[in-house]
């Protein structure tokens, strides 16, 4: 089956100009959006499949609609490689993305009312862990803990101090705006300390922990791992959850019927081939150059006199406070990267004294410019083209001309699956 672009642009040239006109974006600009990547080239094969045809309620071998020898097939490979991959005794592949995967295994674990222990959304949390704005803060009673000054890492004895305190059935740690490598055996000797479940939420650096370059939560007995399928991971747009089999049954059921309905699975079968292609040599060296990349681009942005939340990086991401380092605010900052053909997004630092749409921090990282092949050489000259922007942030022509600069780099280097 190839479907070509031609039979969208005669059917709905509306549609086709905007495809057109965001491929072009990807190409021919940098994405330092930390949770954003290029997926394998295979799977925009898979989520264009006829698998998008097919509904699968139920589980391989027990579902409620009939011809499901193919689905079961591939769903079957997502789970068994999963497992192979993150070490996990049981696997979900069915989630349709992040929220609902995080909702599953509250669902799953705990009643109305019940206490979870979670990173603070300024210090670096995520929405899905327990923000009072989400329906999970309204229906669980998340508590929150937060990093610490001066150098802005967890506060591990703070942790295990609030713990005993509030008593929680989850202590959950994992983050989307947090620079730091996580004390996962600090985490699960404090949910032993008081009984709880300990859940890691590695949707940023699942790839990374699959290509050997973070640690693995579940090598220090972590009860659930969850993380989308999307970011450094490389595929489709999706969840997973990792668990022990002993909490197998009640996560399958959590997630249907008790979330969702029909899988997505063309997602699955991209969920599938991308942890085949995540299990290969080129893929841990893939993951140790994203490190690498983010170490250096931190670097370089403190020697042109930038102040980083955590004072550098330990991940794949990097936290500007612009505020402090060049007088303007995040979405200032976002918007000037913009034009000049640098993509980031605006960040709220801990404690924040600004609002979440005029934040003092951007947030950006490496795992798509890695993608592209780029290395230290780049990155120097990233680093430097953003400190340009941002100090010129009104300079409209400059902005535009580094943009001019920045389309001459990503020429060099394609994108996979767009450009070859
Ligand atoms: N939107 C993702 C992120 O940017 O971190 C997580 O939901």
């Amino acid at each position: 089956m190839q479907i070509s672009l031609d039979l969208l642009q005669s059917s709905d040239p509306e549609v086709f100009d905007a495809v057109v006109g965001e491929e072009r974006r990807q190409r021919e600009g940098l994405e330092l959006i930390p949770s954003e990547n290029y997926a394998f080239p295979e799977v925009y094969a898979t989520n264009g499949s006829v698998f998008a045809n097919k509904y699968a309620e139920g589980y391989v071998g027990r579902r409620y609609y009939g011809g499901q020898q193919f689905t079961d097939r591939i769903e079957s490979l997502a789970i068994e490689r999963a497992k192979r991959l993150f070490r996990a005794e049981h696997a979900n592949v069915q989630p349709l993305s992040g929220s609902p995967m995080n909702q599953a295994v509250y669902m799953a674990c705990l009643a109305p009312g019940d206490t979870v222990l979670a990173m603070d959304l300024s210090h670096g949390g995520h929405l899905t862990h327990g923000a009072p704005v989400s329906c999970m803060g309204r229906i669980f009673n998340f508590v929150r803990y937060k990093t610490s000054p001066p150098d802005g890492h967890i506060d591990y004895d703070a942790v295990l101090a609030t713990a005993r305190q509030v008593r929680p059935k989850i202590v959950l740690c994992g983050h989307s705006s947090y620079p730091r490598e996580v004390d996962y055996a600090r985490f699960r000797a404090i949910a032993d300390d008081v009984g709880a479940l300990c859940m890691a939420d590695v949707s940023h650096v699942g790839g990374l922990i699959a290509g050997g370059a973070l640690k693995n939560p579940l090598d220090f007995g972590f009860d659930i791992m969850t993380t989308t399928t999307h970011k450094s991971l490389r595929g489709p747009r999706g969840g997973m959850i990792l668990c022990k089999s002993s909490l197998a049954k009640q996560i399958d059921a959590a997630v249907f019927p008790g979330m969702q309905g029909g899988p997505h699975m063309n997602a699955i079968a991209g969920v599938a081939v991308t942890l085949k292609l995540a299990a290969e040599p080129a893929f841990k060296a893939y993951a140790s150059q994203v490190l690498l990349n983010a170490r250096i681009l931190a670097d370089e942005l403190m020697k042109h006199g930038c102040t980083l939340v955590t004072g550098g990086t330990e991940n794949h991401l990097i936290v500007i406070d612009v505020v402090r380092s060049f007088n303007i605010d995040g979405r200032v900052a976002e918007n000037a990267l913009d034009l000049a053909g640098l993509t980031v997004n605006k960040q709220v630092i801990p404690d924040d004294p600004r609002p979440p749409l005029k934040p003092s921090g951007v947030r950006l990282g490496t795992p798509a410019l890695t993608t592209r092949g780029m290395k230290e050489p780049e990155m120097k000259q990233v680093a430097a083209w953003m400190v340009e922007a941002m100090r010129a942030p009104e300079d409209e022509s400059k902005l535009r001309a580094i943009h001019a600069q920045v389309r001459e780099l990503c020429a060099r280097f394609p994108v996979p699956g767009l450009d070859s």
